[in-house]
C-alpha cells in the first residue's frame, strides 16, 4: 500500500460538501507563466495535491480570461501578469528573501496568489497552501507572508555506498547498493518531496565517516551519478552535500600526505573543487568529521581544525562552496581509571580557543548536548561561546538513543528546550535559536543540521509515528517559533485526516511520549546505560569500564558525574553565568540534569521531593503504566484509520511497552543491589 509510503504528503479527498465548495471556488485553474525547473514542480505538486483533495483536474494557463477563482504561481518579477495584478509593486516590498513566499487571496480578480522572489519561495508557498487545505485553513481571506528563519536547513544522510545505514533502522539505503549508487533512484525524488515539502533545503547524502570507496565520491568513478542525485534534488531547490574523507589524497594514492599546509595538498583539493563545479554548478559543499572517533584530521600534522578547514574552505571558496566542519571531537580512547578526563568537555575545549580563526565560508556543526543525542543531555556550551565563528545545530532525527524506530519518542519538544536555551552570551534573552538561525553574533552562514531517519521501509520510517520527527524537524528549521504540539497536530492531520479522536488521540501520543522514554530508561540527565555498539535497551554497566569517555560512577553509596568546578572536571564552568553558577551547584541544579553535574548519595532529596533512589523506582514503573498506556490508547483507534498503519503501529506500542519492562527491572534490580534500599511502595523488584 502507498499510505505510509506517502506519508504527510496523501492529500486525501475532502469529503465534507461545504468544504470541498469553498475549496474548489479557488480552483479554476492554476495559472503559471515561468518555466524553471523548481517552478515546473511547484506547479506539478499544486496539481497533484488539489486534484487529489477535490476530485477534480486542475487545468494550468498562462493566464485566465474569466479572471476567477484561480491559483497563481510565480516570483514577483517572472512577468506573470495575475501575480503582479495582486502583489502590484508591493511584492518586492514585502520582504520574502530569497526562500520566503507570499499567498494572498484577492477577492476583486478572485485569485489566490502565491508570489516569491525566487523559485523556491514559490515552492514553499505551494506546500503551505496544500497544508492549509489539507488540515481545513479557511483560504477564503490568505495575507500571508513567511520566509525562513534558518538559511541552512539540512539533512545528514549516515548512508554508506554498501546500501547500510549507520545507524539507521528502517531498512536500508534508499540512495546506494552493492557498492554503486542505485540505478533507479525514483524514491530519492520522494523522499526530495518530502523533504521540500517540510522547509528543507540542502542534504548531505553519504555517512560522515567515509570509508574506502565513498572517498571516490568526488573522483570521475562516482561524479556522474552524484551528479543525477543532484539533479534531482536541484528540482526541489534543495542543494547537494558531501561527506568527505579528510584524507583523501592519500586514500586515492594521490599524494602521501593530507597536511593542510602542504602546497600539494592544497593544490589537490583546489583542483577537486574545480571538476565537482564543472559537474554540478551549484554544489553545495563539504561535509566533515575530522579527528573524531579515528577518522583522519589534521592533528596528523600537528595542525589544528581551523587550519584544517581552511584549507578546504580555501578551495571552495571561488565557487561558493562551503565547509560544514562537526564539533564531535572527543577522546575515544579514555581510560576509565582517569577521572580529569571528561568527554562532555571535549568539543569547547578543542574550539572555543580557535574562535575567530575560521574563514567565512566554514561553520561549526555542533551537536544540540556535549555528550550524544542522549534522552537528556544539557545544551552544549559551544553555542554563545564562538561570537566570531559561524554555527550550526546537529540534531538526530535517528533516535539512535532513544528507542530507535520501535519506540515511539517524538524529539521536537526536546528540540524546542535546546533551541529555548538561555546562552546569556549577550545577556539575559540570549537563545540558542538566536545563535543557530546566524541573528546574534551576525554570522554570515548558519542553521541546522539533523541526521535522518529513512532507510528503503515502505513507509520510510519503521515507525509510522516517527515520521512526525522528520516533518517536524524541518518545519522547525523552517521556524523555531512554533509549538511542538502544533507542529504535532498539523502532522497528524496531513498524514491521518480530521477525525478529531484521531487527531486528540495522536497528537497526545506524540507529546507524552519523549518524558515516558525517560521514565524508564537512564535518570536524571546521567544518559547511556544502553548496550553497547548497537545501543539498543538497557545495560547499565554497559558503557561503564568502557574507552568512550561514558560513566555513571554507580557504587553503594550514590551515583552520578561531578562535573562542578570545585570537586569535578570543572564542566559546569564552561557555560556562563547563571548557568555555570545554577549548574554547579547542587541547590540548584534542575533535577532532571542532577546527575549529569553531580554525585549524590541515593538518599539525596530531590526538588520533587523524593530521594534519588525513590524517582529511579517511581519513574521506572510509571514509565511502563505509561507504555501500556500508549499501546491501550492506540487501539482505541481501531477503525479509524487505515488497517495497515494501524497494526504496523500496534505491533511497535506492544513492543515499546514489553521493553519498557526490561528497562524497569533491569534498573530498579541493578539500583536495589548496589543500594540496599527498599521501594517505599514494596513492589516487585527482582
Ligand atoms: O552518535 C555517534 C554514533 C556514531 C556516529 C557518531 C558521529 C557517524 O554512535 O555511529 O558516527 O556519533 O556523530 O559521528
Amino acid at each position: 500500500s502507498t499510505i505510509g509510503y506517502e506519508a504527510w504528503l496523501r492529500y486525501p479527498q475532502l469529503t465534507d460538501v461545504l468544504r470541498i465548495e469553498a475549496v474548489s471556488r479557488w480552483s479554476g485553474c492554476m495559472i503559471v507563466t515561468e518555466a524553471s525547473e523548481v517552478i515546473a514542480t511547484a506547479a506539478a505538486e499544486l496539481k497533484r495535491g488539489l486534484e487529489r483533495m477535490l476530485g477534480v483536474t486542475l487545468a494550468a494557463r498562462s493566464s485566465c480570461d474569466s479572471g476567477s477563482g484561480c491559483i497563481a504561481i510565480g516570483t514577483f518579477s517572472g512577468g506573470n501578469e495575475s501575480i503582479a495584478r495582486v502583489f502590484g509593486d508591493s511584492g518586492a516590498q514585502l520582504d520574502t528573501g530569497a526562500e520566503g513566499f507570499a499567498i494572498r487571496t484577492d477577492a476583486e480578480s478572485g485569485i489566490i496568489a502565491i508570489g516569491a522572489e525566487q523559485p523556491a519561495g514559490v515552492l514553499y508557498g505551494v506546500f503551505h497552501l496544500l497544508r492549509l487545505i489539507a488540515t481545513g485553513a479557511s483560504i477564503d481571506e490568505l495575507d500571508i507572508v513567511e520566509r525562513p528563519v534558518n538559511t541552512i536547513r539540512m539533512i545528514n544522510q549516515w548512508d554508506n555506498i554498501d546500501g547500510s545505514v549507520e545507524r539507521g533502522y528502517a531498512g536500508q539505503s534508499i540512495f546506494y547498493e552493492n557498492n554503486t549508487i542505485k540505478s533507479d533512484l525514483t524514491r530519492v525524488e520522494d523522499y526530495a518531496r518530502l523533504l521540500a515539502s517540510s522547509g528543507l533545503n540542502a542534504i548531505a547524502i553519504n555517512n560522515v565517516n567515509v570509508h574506502h570507496h565513498e572517498t571516490y565520491f568526488i573522483t570521475e568513478r562516482f561524479l556522474p551519478d552524484i551528479a543525477r542525485i543532484a539533479g534531482i534534488f536541484r528540482r526541489y531547490a534543495i542543494k547537494l552535500f558531501l561527506s568527505v574523507n579528510y584524507a583523501s589524497p592519500i586514500e586515492t594514492g594521490e599524494l602521501t600526505t593530507a597536511d593542510p599546509l602542504d602546497a600539494d595538498v592544497k593544490a589537490w583539493w583546489k583542483a577537486k573543487a574545480d571538476e565537482l563545479y564543472k559537474v554540478i554548478p551549484d554544489f553545495g559543499g563539504f561535509l566533515v568529521k575530522a579527528d573524531s572517533e579515528n577518522r583522519p584530521g589534521p592533528f596528523t600534522y600537528g595542525r589544528d581544525h581551523a587550519d584544517g578547514s581552511n584549507m578546504l574552505a580555501e578551495a571552495l571558496l571561488p565557487h561558493g562552496g562551503l565547509v560544514i566542519w562537526r564539533c564531535f571531537v572527543y577522546n575515544c580512547k579514555q581510560d576509565w581509571r582517569d577521572r580529569k578526563t571528561d568527554r562532555a568537555r571535549a568539543a569547547y575545549d578543542h574550539f572555543k580557543p580557535l574562535d575567530g580563526r575560521f574563514m567565512d565560508n566554514v561553520i561549526l556543526q555542533i551537536k544540540n548536548g556535549p555528550m550524544d543525542f542522549q534522552v537528556r543531555e544539557p545544551v552544549s556550551p559551544l553555542f554563545g561561546a564562538l561570537p566570531a565563528t559561524n554555527c550550526m545545530m546537529e540534531f538526530q532525527i535517528a533516535q539512535e538513543y532513544t528507542g530507535q524506530a520501535r519506540h515511539l519518542c517524538y524529539l521536537v519538544p526536546q528540540w524546542k528546550e535546546v533551541l529555548d536555551f538561555d546562552t546569556y552570551a549577550k545577556g539575559e534573552g540570549s537563545y540558542v535559536k538566536q545563535v543557530v538561525d546566524g541573528s546574534m553574533f551576525g554570522y554570515k552562514h548558519s542553521g541546522f543540521a539533523a541526521v535522518s531517519n529513512i532507510g528503503d521501509n515502505a513507509n520510510w520510517t519503521g515507525h509510522p509515528l516517527t515520521q512526525a520527527n522528520l516533518y517536524g524537524y524541518g518545519r522547525l528549521a523552517w521556524n523555531p517559533e512554533l509549538s511542538a504540539a502544533a507542529i504535532a497536530e498539523e502532522w497528524t492531520r496531513l498524514t491521518f485526516g480530521s477525525d478529531e479522536h484521531v487527531v486528540s488521540t495522536v497528537v497526545s501520543l506524540l507529546m507524552g511520549s519523549w518524558s515516558i522514554y525517560e521514565s524508564y530508561t537512564a535518570p536524571l540527565g546521567v544518559g547511556w546505560m544502553v548496550s553497547p555498539n548497537h545501543h539498543y535497551g538497557p545495560d547499565v554497566d554497559g558503557y561503564e569500564y568502557s574507552k568512550w569517555g561514558t560513566y555513571h560512577f554507580s557504587d553503594c553509596k550514590g551515583m552520578g558525574v561531578d562535573r562542578t568546578l570545585a570537586t569535578g572536571t570543572g564542566y559546569a564552568g564552561q557555560y556562563r553565568e547563571p548557568n555555570a553558577s545554577i549548574y554547579g551547584t547542587l541547590e540548584s541544579c534542575p533535577d532532571e540534569l542532577l546527575l549529569f553535574f553531580h554525585h549524590v548519595p541515593y538518599t539525596h532529596v530531590l526538588h520533587s521531593g523524593k530521594t534519588v533512589i525513590q524517582h529511579i523506582y517511581d519513574t521506572h514503573f510509571e514509565g511502563v503504566e505509561q507504555a501500556e498506556q500508549m499501546l491501550r490508547s492506540w487501539n482505541e483507534l481501531e477503525g479509524r484509520i487505515d488497517t495497515e498503519t494501524f497494526k504496523l503501529a500496534g505491533d511497535r506500542f506492544a513492543e515499546q511497552a514489553e521493553h519498557a519492562k526490561e528497562w524497569r527491572d533491569r534498573i530498579n534490580t541493578y539500583y536495589l543491589r548496589k543500594s540496599g534500599i527498599s521501594d517505599a511502595l514494596d513492589r516487585t523488584i527482582y
